[in-house]
């Protein structure tokens, strides 16, 4: 088989995640559109859940190798930052000669340390890709300047040079669909109670708008849309787009429902009711859910929301103290939440509230405020985080101090981030009470319980919604696994087999790999 022009890669840090990569998705179909051959590369481990990430990495490597594109692009987190430094240098070693592409929230946040070993990566692309993508390969491939290409970053000189900041495309409807026919969507198909939490769902999430215009400091967003020149930094999607979209995905695909991933979907009130009457027009008949900003929630697109089949509102509450949520730059305070809240309640939704603990500056009071602020509000799901300061975000440069060093990077992957401290930087609050235990606490008294028994109770009460569906069998086995045990004796059987085949574990202490069914 030919070898493609670019080969995008999905990090093997990645392949338990119930979500695939929008960026990844994006970037195919715009740059396949303009005549190239693209590929995806997203290997997931189906068969079995225990394996090592090296043996993920390695088969990457190999993947690539075989492949062996002009062009190799990988997207990159924090936490894959490691592990694709290995396959990049494995692969150069090995002879690879295309040109090395990085982009992504990392590089962006860090372009610096992709060029402090000369001669793995060729390019970092900053911010938003397509566009740059799309010039950078043209550039290269008709020997031009380089440097006349805007937002990236390259080796000069032993250290590196940027371009000038690119101007983000306003009218986002010009990226086409996620390019869906690329990658194994089954995969990801498989019935899952955390696409839409605590609902057993044959689903995917989509984007329908792109940006957010808030400031939160514990949150990447605001220095990614930082490097780039802008009029406005939220961009809508037109409905028309979002709803052909879905219904390619149910028509091809058969999804049962969706989840929008977007940070503000409901920014324009006329915008969702288009939306919702959409979907109705359409009969598309599914079940969806979203996450939005409290303040952009309001009474008259509650009730179309829920005509339409939206069954969850999922919001970011963070704290129950209106000085901590000014510290965090939340953009709201503690009424406003309320009203949401009750908003969502008064029209039947299911709700679920993220919550924070060792928010900076947090005191035991902050701390009391919003355990008890949680229970006024009655959501369906709580959802307690341990507040982790990452690469890039405001509290990670005013906190993490000395800031952590590229091998470091590798404690965002450690499953327990968000239930513990793993790293005294990581330590945000004022007071002096172990956080840990008191997640603990919080989870046992608020999660775990709602975790398996509010799925059960929706899952009882929908009978006919799964009945229905073409993966109803898919349903039933995820039912048994889920609730007779059948999935650790799987898991067990899993491992057994494996330790037979001499097959190392890892992710033995990451619940995600245990949880993905
Ligand atoms: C969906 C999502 C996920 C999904 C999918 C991840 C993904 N990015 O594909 C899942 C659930 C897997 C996930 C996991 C995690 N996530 Co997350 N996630 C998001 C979220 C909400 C949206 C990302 C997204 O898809 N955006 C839409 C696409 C189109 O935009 P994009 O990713 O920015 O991609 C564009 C550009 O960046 C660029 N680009 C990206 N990759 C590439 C590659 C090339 C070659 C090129 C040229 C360009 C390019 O072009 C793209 C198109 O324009 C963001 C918050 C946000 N709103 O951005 C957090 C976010 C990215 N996640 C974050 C974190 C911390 C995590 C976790 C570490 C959490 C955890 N501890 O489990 C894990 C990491 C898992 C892992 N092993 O890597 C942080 C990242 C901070 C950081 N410094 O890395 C963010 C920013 C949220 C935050 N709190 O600030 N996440
Ligand atoms: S509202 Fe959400 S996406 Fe926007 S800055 Fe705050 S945390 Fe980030």
């Amino acid at each position: 088989m030919a070898s493609p022009d670019l080969l995008l890669v999905a990090p093997p840090t990645r392949a338990y995640s119930i979500f695939f990569s929008f960026a990844l998705l994006y970037l195919a179909s715009f740059i396949e559109e303009k005549g190239y051959k693209v590929e995806i590369l997203d290997d997931r481990p189906s068969h079995s859940e225990g394996l090592d990430l090296s043996i993920l990495q390695n088969h990457c490597i190999k993947s690539i190798l075989d492949k062996n594109p002009r062009y190799l692009g990988f997207t990159c987190l924090t936490a894959d930052f490691i592990c694709i430094e290995k396959i990049a240098k494995s692969v150069r070693s090995a002879g690879f000669k295309g040109k090395i592409i990085v982009g992504g929230h990392h590089p962006t946040f860090c372009p610096q340390d992709f060029f402090v070993q000369k001669g793995i990566y060729d390019y970092v692309v900053l911010g938003e890709g397509e566009q740059t993508l799309l010039d950078l390969m043209k550039t290269l491939d008709d020997k031009g300047n380089i440097q006349h290409v805007d937002g990236i970053a390259y080796a000069e000189d032993g250290s590196f040079a940027k371009t000038s900041p690119r101007q983000l495309i306003e009218n986002i409807d010009i990226f086409p669909n996620p390019a869906y026919h690329l990658i194994d969507l089954n995969q990801y198909l498989r019935p899952s109670v955390g696409l839409i939490r605590h609902i057993l769902l044959c689903g995917v999430p989509i984007l329908t708008t792109r940006g957010c215009p808030y400031q939160c400091t514990y949150c990447g967003n605001p220095s990614l849309w930082a490097t780039q020149m802008h009029k406005k930094i939220l961009r809508t999607r037109s409905i028309d787009k979002v709803l052909e979209e879905l219904s390619l995905l149910k028509n091809q695909y058969a999804i049962d429902g969706f989840y929008i991933a977007d940070d503000a979907f409901t920014l324009n009130e006329d915008r969702v009711g288009e939306f919702c009457r959409g979907l109705l027009d359409r009969r598309l008949d599914l079940v969806w859910a979203c996450q939005t900003h409290v303040n952009l929630f309001t009474e008259r697109m509650a009730g179309w929301m829920r005509d339409a089949g939206c069954v969850q509102v999922e919001f970011g509450v963070e704290s129950g103290s209106d000085r901590v949520l000014k510290v965090m730059k939340k953009g709201t305070n503690t009424k406003n939440i309320q009203r949401a809240f009750d908003i969502s309640h008064a029209h039947g939704f299911r709700t679920l509230a993220n919550l924070m603990v060792n928010t900076p500056t947090e005191t035991e009071e902050d701390l009391r405020s919003t355990i008890d602020f949680a229970k006024r509000l009655r959501p369906t799901i709580y959802s307690y985080a341990i507040t982790t300061p990452l690469v890039g975000t405001e509290d990670y440069k005013k906190y993490v101090k000395p800031p952590l060093t590229r091998e470091e990077y590798s404690l965002y992957l450690d499953g327990r981030i968000y239930r513990k401290i793993i790293d005294e930087r990581f330590k945000l609050s004022a007071h002096r009470l172990d956080i840990g235990k008191i997640y603990r606490h919080l989870n046992r008294r608020y999660m775990f319980f709602r975790y398996y028994f509010d799925a059960l109770l929706y899952l009882l009460t929908h009978m006919r919604f799964y009945a229905r569906s073409v993966h109803r069998n898919d349903y039933v086995m995820a039912f048994l696994k889920r609730y007779f045990g059948v999935n650790k004796l799987m898991h067990r059987m899993n491992r057994f087999y494996h330790s037979l085949l001499g097959f190392r574990e890892c992710y033995g202490n990451d619940p995600r790999a245990a949880k993905s069914f």
